[in-house]
């Protein structure tokens, strides 16, 4: 059995209470380590060892945040393997897409430690009376909660910004898929960051995370999660006016005109709807598919979606992987007997899966319904797993009223080759992201995040270095 440690002061240590909490292998649905159970009193040391380690942090030249961040994304590279595995056995996906992930975890820390080098102050000089500089300067200690479905990816997604700014952090990933973030205390430990400038807390989100969110030290939270826990982090954190960077969940549209390139669309929607077992919060979950083409579009995809292999997440050629955990699984199969009872045909799926040798998993296998409203509960709550609706529509009008009526506004994929209609529905879409003739293209420096119940502020190049510092104006006023 392995235990888990935090991550404090330097340090790899148990937590307080000596508690901890079972983690399972969801393919097998069998406990395979142990990860401490921290609240309050491991979150007041954590930020304590980060709290000491900020001025010092703050005054460490650019090059020399640079070299250690740098340090870090190489020795993620070198343990990519054992990284890939370790995600793998801890969330469920394949071996081979955690390997992905783990290439841009790399990613972020060499992007951000480049960051750390290149940001840098704006000036606005007011004709022959005054200039005026903007110092962006690191807040302190800042917080990062992540959730379990790119558990590293999205982990170093927050801290490495936050690090690069100049800040020092506490970090919580999911108790759910602590496995990474512990491997990566140990990276950091051999690339020689310094202690106390990162700190990782395990444990329950109401206890370890809320007194994040709760502590008054901790200046700024960047949260990736769903979106009730969103709404209830800002009710704890805006009256004490602390910085929030919210990144909840979606129900993204993937609307194919009759136009496409079909066959790439085709290809594309396989990935969008069941890549990381739908466990996306960018999956188009809802696809819009225009009259002329509805039945051709629909026996290619199900053609493709049947050739998927469920199971053994260490086989290269299974795609889809076990669903992350008991509840969760549960939490899916129920939302399959809503669209049952809400009318929905099942084309495809529409059940667990057993696959040999993992029966006692948590497997689920890729559904395509069919025959259900655009505005039944199926259509507008986020499942979250290997689930979709497929939907003819008619005009351009129609489904953009169909694309804007859900709470959520994160991301929407068109399918068109009409230039003129793909700038139209771009600019009309709510959402914060809008990819067109393709899904999960990101450039690092392009900000990433949703609107209405999908988040408040951006995370992504300079919008995340702006998240994690405070701008202050100097103006100095010219005499003559
Ligand atoms: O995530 P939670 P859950 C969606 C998806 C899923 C639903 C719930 O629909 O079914 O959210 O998933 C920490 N104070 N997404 O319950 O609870 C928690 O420990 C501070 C979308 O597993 O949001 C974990 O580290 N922290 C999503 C993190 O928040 C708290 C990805 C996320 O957990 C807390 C995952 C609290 N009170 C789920 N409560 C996306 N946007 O990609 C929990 N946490």
């Amino acid at each position: 059995m392995i235990t888990l440690k935090n991550y404090i002061n330097g340090a790899l240590c148990a937590p307080v209470s000596g508690n901890y909490l079972d983690n399972y292998n969801p393919a097998k649905g069998e406990v395979y380590a142990r990860v401490p159970d921290s609240g309050a009193e491991d979150v007041e040391l954590a930020w304590e060892a980060a709290r000491a380690a900020f001025p010092s942090w703050k005054n460490t030249a650019a090059e020399d945040k640079f070299k250690v961040l740098n340090r870090i994304a190489e020795l993620i590279d070198i343990h990519q393997q054992k990284l890939a595995e370790a995600e793998s056995l801890d969330q469920g996906k394949p071996v081979w897409l955690a390997k992905n992930e783990m290439t841009r975890a790399g990613q972020n820390f060499r992007f951000f430690a480049t960051a750390a080098m290149q940001f840098g102050s704006e000036s606005h000089a007011m004709e022959d009376k005054a200039i005026n500089y903007t110092l962006r300067q690191p807040i302190g200690v800042v917080g990062c909660i992540s959730p379990w479905n790119l558990p590293l990816y999205l982990f170093t997604w927050k801290i490495a910004p936050a690090l690069a700014a100049g800040n020092c952090v506490v970090a919580k990933p999911s108790e759910f898929t602590p496995y990474t973030a512990a491997l990566l205390a140990e990276i950091c430990i051999e690339a020689g960051l310094p202690k106390g400038v990162l700190n990782i807390v395990h444990g329950l989100g109401g206890s370890a995370g809320q007194s994040m969110v709760e502590h008054k030290g901790i200046k700024a939270i960047s949260f990736t999660g769903g979106t009730a826990t969103g709404k209830r982090i800002a009710s704890v954190a805006a009256p004490m006016f602390k910085k929030l960077s919210l990144e909840l969940g979606g129900k993204n549209p993937n609307i194919i005109f009759a136009d496409a390139d079909i066959e790439k669309a085709v290809k594309t929607t396989v990935n969008s709807s069941f890549l990381n077992q739908g466990e996306i919060c960018l999956c188009g979950s809802r696809v819009f598919i225009q009259k002329e083409i509805y039945e051709t579009f629909k026996e290619k995809l199900l053609a493709q979606v049947t050739l998927l292999k469920t199971g053994n997440p260490s086989d290269d050629t299974v795609r889809v992987g076990a669903i992350v955990s008991k509840p969760h699984f549960e939490k899916v199969l129920d939302y399959l007997e809503i669209a049952k009872s809400e009318g929905a045909k099942v084309l495809i799926g529409g059940a667990a899966a057993q696959p040999e040798g993992f029966e006692n998993g948590w497997f689920i296998a890729p559904t395509i319904l069919e025959g259900l409203p655009q505005d039944c509960r199926t259509n507008m709550e986020e499942i979250f797993g290997p689930v979709i609706t497929i939907m003819p529509f008619e005009t351009e009008d129609e489904v953009l009223e169909f694309a804007n009526a859900t709470e959520y506004g994160l991301a929407c994929t068109l399918w068109t080759s009409d230039l003129n209609r793909a700038h139209r529905m771009a600019g009309k879409i709510e959402s914060g992201i809008v990819w067109i003739n393709c899904w999960l293209l990101r450039d690092l420096r392009t900000p990433f995040g949703g609107m209405k119940q999908s988040g408040v502020g951006r995370e992504g190049g300079w919008e995340a270095m702006r998240f994690f510092t405070e701008p202050k104006n100097v103006c100095i006023a010219i005499h003559s």
